[in-house]
């Protein structure tokens, strides 16, 4: 499957404050996904980290999923603070840029 990619992202200014920041993010994700594969990415080039849920390992991640987002589609980011379940991996991307910037 080809897709274009997101853009390499730059480790932001303070990565202590922009960790911080994502203390409440789950990833529930499964890694032979493309659309996961971007996700992780742009988390790896930020050289920061969130929770990881791999739904293909384990049943209970996979059952939080279908029960709080409502599907099994990855990548899906649950954000705590907000009790929400974000799908869709470029908007996972934008909703994580944002949140790091609010530590800039
Ligand atoms: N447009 C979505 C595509 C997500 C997608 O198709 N995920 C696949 C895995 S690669 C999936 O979860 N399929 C099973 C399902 O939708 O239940 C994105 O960019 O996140």
């Amino acid at each position: 499957m080809f897709f274009r990619s997101t853009p390499t992202a730059t480790p932001p200014e303070n990565p202590e404050q922009a960790q911080a920041q994502l203390a409440d993010l789950k990833l529930y994700y499964f890694s032979s996904c493309p659309f996961c594969q971007r996700v992780l990415r742009h988390l790896q080039a930020l050289e920061l980290e969130v929770e990881l849920c791999d739904i293909s390992a384990s049943t209970a991640h996979r059952n939080a999923l279908q029960q709080g987002g409502g599907r099994t589609t990855v990548p899906c980011l649950y954000i705590g603070k907000e009790e929400r379940w974000l799908y869709e991996s470029k908007d996972i991307i934008t909703f994580i840029d944002q949140r790091i910037a609010e530590t800039n």
